[in-house]
C-alpha cells in the first residue's frame, strides 16, 4: 500500500465496491487506499466531406474498407455526405481517428481524387 489517505471510520458505501485496501492503526485511525483515478479517453469523430469529383462508388468503397461498415450503411453515409456536405464515418480515440484520416487521404490521392477527411472532437 504505497499512498494512503487518512480517513475516519466512514459508514458511506464505496463507489468502487469496497475493494480499496484498508488498515486500522493502533491509535484507532482507519487508513484507506485512495481511489484509482482513471478517466475514459476522449473520443474523436472522423468526418468525410463532400466534393464534386470523387465518385460515389469510391466513397462507398472507402467507408466499407477503412471504417468497416456493411454495404448498406456505407451507401447511407455516402448519401448523407453527398446531400448534407459532411458525415461521420466513425468515432475513435485520437490516434485511431488520425490514422483513419491518413489512410483515407493516402488511398484517395493514389486514385487522384480530392476526397477530404478530418477529425473533430466528439
Ligand atoms: N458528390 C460526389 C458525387 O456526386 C459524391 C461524394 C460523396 C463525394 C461523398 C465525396 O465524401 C463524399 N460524385
Amino acid at each position: 500500500m504505497a499512498i494512503m489517505t487518512l480517513d475516519t471510520k466512514s459508514t458511506k458505501p464505496e463507489r468502487d465496491g469496497g475493494e480499496r485496501e484498508r488498515e486500522v492503526r493502533n491509535d484507532g485511525l482507519l487508513l484507506v487506499e485512495p481511489e484509482a483515478k482513471t478517466k475514459a479517453p476522449p473520443f474523436f469523430k472522423v468526418v468525410l466531406l463532400n466534393d464534386d469529383f470523387t465518385p460515389m462508388d469510391f466513397v462507398v468503397f472507402i467507408i466499407k474498407d477503412v471504417f468497416h461498415r456493411i454495404h448498406e450503411e456505407a451507401v447511407g453515409i455516402m448519401l448523407e455526405i453527398h446531400h448534407q456536405g459532411a458525415g461521420v464515418c466513425g468515432v475513435y480515440t485520437r490516434d485511431v481517428a488520425e490514422t483513419k484520416v491518413e489512410l483515407v487521404t493516402t488511398i484517395a490521392r493514389r486514385s487522384e481524387y480530392p476526397l477530404q477527411c478530418r477529425v473533430e472532437k466528439a
